[in-house]
């Protein structure tokens, strides 16, 4: 199995519970380590562009302006197949329709407000980490 790096947020709605600590546990329990992590307020235009796939969604501009509403953290997974276990260790968009035990079933309130954000791709993965990392701030131990 191939060694991957994701880029993982704990959104501003997680971040009032004060579960950082869960979150984070629960991906290392899971065999992913943190290769890098900061606690930043993302600006508006930076939340735009990182959701720019969404732009002509309905929800969008609701979207960008929760993810702007307070302090989030940014984090780096790597291990293997990140991208596909962070998934499943968020589970479904939907905390409804998340199974039980994930993080988005524990922490997320609605679709939107939904704890976590996981890459869905690979490729997405490296796009989402450029836009808020330096490559020298990503551990490669
Ligand atoms: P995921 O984050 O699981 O990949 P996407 O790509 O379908 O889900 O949606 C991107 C983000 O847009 C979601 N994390 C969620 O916060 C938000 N979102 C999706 N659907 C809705 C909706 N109907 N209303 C508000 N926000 C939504």
């Amino acid at each position: 199995m191939a060694m991957e790096k994701t880029f993982s947020i704990i959104k501003p709605n997680a971040m009032k519970k004060n579960c950082i600590g869960d979150i984070i546990s629960m991906f290392e329990a899971n065999g992913l380590k943190i290769a890098a992590c900061k606690i930043t307020v993302m600006s508006k235009s930076k939340a735009e562009e990182f959701y720019a796939e969404h732009k002509a969604r309905p929800f969008f501009g609701e979207l960008v302006s929760f993810m702007t509403s307070g302090p989030v953290v940014l984090m780096c997974l790597a291990g293997e197949n990140a991208v596909l276990k962070n998934r499943e260790i968020m589970g479904s968009t939907d905390p409804k329709k998340a199974n039980p035990g994930t993080i988005r079933a524990k922490f997320g309130d609605n679709v939107g407000e939904n704890a976590v954000h996981g890459s869905d791709s690979p490729a997405s993965a490296e796009r989402e980490l450029a836009l808020f990392f330096e490559k020298a701030e990503i551990c490669n131990a």
